[in-house]
């Protein structure tokens, strides 16, 4: 027989070495969900991201909350490791981080793998201005496989003289990932995709601004296609089309992590590249994630290097603030 279940919802508050859209200066705000069943504890980050998250932090809280009260109640949490939380709490809906928090941290407390650290290969993000990013490029250290670079923001032009200035700069063995983050139409993203060496590029995320009409760019020259936008704030599977190559899947936005094993099915079914990606979590996060690609996707270079802009690597217990405690309720 388990013993009971304890939780306590916290909120923290990390200082970056930058500033992220729509947060605080130079700070990252979110809530911690700790559970703890005879002396095993399961830690699940909720970090909704200002800007990407449709819920804000303030109704992630309030969810947080009243689903840690749900859940000392229940007899068999193994059955949301299964079947994933929506389907045991009955479809109400529940805020993408929320899920993620509460499915990571019932996977942890149940999970017997100590939650040691452990390598998988990262995609380095290189950002700022286009001079950064190519001064970045030419500072890369001898490890790095693969950057990731976002496009779409300034003119085509631009993009197009930016991506022939990094192939001509980055040594042989490090090839690109692109990011468009839906910024063009399709003849933009055609114009883009054709003027530049398809060689280097693994692949570029949600080019366009209508994403039904991807599968037409992919068949008319444009570069291999992976999913990103397009997976959250939905339950059903991707269309598959001839082009598509990966999966860039964000558990905090694309719905938690049982959505993300189905969305790995899906990629493993279709022989898709799956990329388990953040959303700037805290260092507790980006455990459950680094944990998540190791299980689902070893190879795969993960987009976990948003870590890189938190000061710390954890979170010092006095950035740890209890909103509610089963054990004083
Ligand atoms: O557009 O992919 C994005 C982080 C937060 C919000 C959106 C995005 C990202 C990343 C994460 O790019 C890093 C990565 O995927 O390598
Ligand atoms: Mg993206």
């Amino acid at each position: 027989m388990a013993g009971a279940l304890s939780a306590t919802v916290y909120q923290w508050l990390l200082p970056l070495t930058g500033t992220l859209p729509g947060c605080p200066q130079g700070e990252r705000q979110g809530l911690l969900l700790w559970l703890e069943r005879d002396g095993k504890k399961g830690l699940g980050d909720c970090a909704p991201l200002p800007g990407f998250s449709v819920e804000t932090r303030e109704q992630a809280a309030h969810s947080l909350v009243e689903c840690a009260q749900w859940l000392v109640m229940q007899p068999d949490i193994e059955r949301i490791q299964e079947v994933g939380l929506l389907e045991v709490i009955g479809k109400q809906p529940i805020p993408s981080s929320v899920v993620f928090a509460v499915e990571a941290a019932v996977k942890q407390l149940l999970s017997d793998t100590p939650a040691g650290r452990s390598m998988i290969p990262v995609c380095r993000l290189l950002a700022g201005s286009h001079d950064d990013i190519v001064q970045a490029a030419e500072e890369l250290d001898s490890e790095t496989r693969l950057v990731k670079i976002k496009v779409a923001r300034q003119s085509v032009v631009d993009e197009i003289k930016l991506i022939q200035r990094l192939d001509s700069v980055l040594p042989e063995r490090v090839k690109i990932r692109l990011d468009g983050n839906r910024g063009w139409n399709l003849k933009d993203a055609l114009i883009f995709s054709r003027a530049i060496p398809h060689q280097r590029i693994r692949f570029i995320e949600e080019p366009l601004t209508d994403a039904e009409e991807l599968p037409a760019y992919a068949a008319s020259g444009g570069l291999p296609v992976a999913l990103d936008e397009s997976l959250q704030g939905t339950q059903t599977l991707p269309d598959y089309f001839t082009g598509l190559a990966a999966l860039v899947v964000k558990p905090t936005l694309s719905g938690g992590v049982h959505r993300c094993q189905q969305l790995a099915d899906f990629a493993h079914k279709h022989n898709l590249e799956l990329v388990i990606s953040s959303s700037y979590e805290s260092p507790v996060g980006i455990g459950t994630l680094t944990r998540l690609a190791l299980q689902l996707a070893p190879h795969t270079a993960s987009g976990l290097d948003t870590l890189s802009i938190f000061q710390e690597n954890r979170i010092p217990r006095e950035q740890l603030h209890a909103l509610w405690s089963s054990d004083q309720p």
